[in-house]
């Protein structure tokens, strides 16, 4: 609202975020591959804002489909599209809790159709790939990013923006456990707004098929602790196979939480095969050693306590990658502060 200023290409504030989202014709936002709460929420918020200004707004992610159903619970608008009926040439792209240009999946070309593009992040490891971006990794997630330029573009909260920025806040703070006492002023706001945390949470967690337990008790069953890893803090890895991450897509990625339960203050790392010879890895662990460092190495990117990345291979080709990166930013780590020039 405090400004109605266009702002140039590159970093812009909320305010500036705001006046992108009021001169647009029509919207394309799209959260990162694989969506989670926080791209989920933040995209859905972010269209639903539009949509209330009479600004024509779809959301959609770039692979792979269906989105998770658990997710629909944030879209009672129906606002997510497949990607095949995203617009070829929206005039504002807004990307939402994606870290790099990889992370738009199918839809990276709309970097190059859509007239002006913003990227709303809260990634250490982003890599500018918009015309104007608003990024700030001291955010515990995107939708608190989203409530800012939500403010500053007028449009109040309602149960379904409270519940979509809600979803985001809770899962990308592992419930609270970090983002401090701001976060947990904005989750009072938010439920004061019309989110309600138990039916939400009930519906986020979705319901699991009988057949999952047996599926689950495999993958976990057939789970590795190597304790001499990450300089003796430790690994706890599993995989899930080709099959089995095809029939439980959505129960699978769940799998980490378990494995980081057992992982102390060591690393959980689950290795999943989408494909024949294609893996998405998800890394957890207590932020010592940086995983997003490890991840960024192997081509994904995250946080320093969850992180990921998809790469071809084999299993052990990924593991064995896995360790000498977790070796590699445990060394960086322990070396003097004076040879720590990469962080700022
Ligand atoms: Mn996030």
């Amino acid at each position: 609202m405090s400004s109605s200023h266009v702002p140039g290409p590159g970093p812009v504030d909320p305010a500036g975020a705001a006046a992108l989202l009021r001169q647009a014709r029509d919207a394309l936002v799209v959260g990162h591959v694989r969506p989670d709460a926080d791209a989920a929420g933040s995209a859905i918020a972010i269209a639903t804002a539009l949509r209330r200004s009479g600004i024509d707004a779809v959301v959609s992610f770039g692979g792979p489909e269906p989105v998770p159903s658990s997710l629909s619970v944030l879209d009672p608008d129906g606002l997510v599209v497949p990607s095949a009926d995203a617009p070829a040439a929206p005039d504002l792209l807004v990307c939402c809790d994606i870290s790099s240009a990889r992370r738009l999946g199918d839809l990276a070309g709309r970097l190059d159709t859509a007239s002006v593009s913003l990227a709303i992040d809260h990634h250490v490891s982003f890599t500018p790939f918009s015309t104007h971006q608003l990024v700030d990794a001291t955010a515990p997630a995107t939708v608190v990013l989203v409530r800012a330029v939500l403010a500053e573009f007028g449009v109040a909260l309602d149960p379904v923006l409270a519940r979509a920025l809600f979803a985001g806040l809770y899962t990308d703070t592992g419930g609270f456990r970090r983002g401090g006492a701001d976060a947990l002023r904005l989750a009072a706001e938010l439920v004061d707004a019309g989110a309600d945390p138990a039916s939400l949470l009930r519906r986020l967690s979705g319901t699991r098929p009988f057949a999952w337990l047996a599926a689950q008790a495999e993958v976990l069953a057939a789970a590795h602790f190597e304790p001499d890893v990450a300089a003796g803090a430790g690994l706890v890895w599993a995989t899930v196979d080709v099959a089995t991450a095809t029939r439980f897509r959505d129960e699978a990625v769940t799998l980490v939480g378990q494995l980081t339960a057992t992982a102390g203050d060591g690393v959980a790392a689950l290795l999943t095969e989408v494909a024949p010879g294609d893996w998405s890895v998800s890394l957890r662990g207590t932020g010592t050693p940086d995983l997003s460092r490890v991840a960024t190495a192997l081509g994904g990117g995250g946080h320093p306590g969850a992180a990921g990345f998809e790469r071809a291979g084999t299993r052990d080709s990924l593991l064995g990658l896995l360790r000498a990166e977790l070796a590699s930013v445990t060394a960086g780590a322990a070396a003097p502060p004076s040879s720590r020039t990469d962080r700022s």
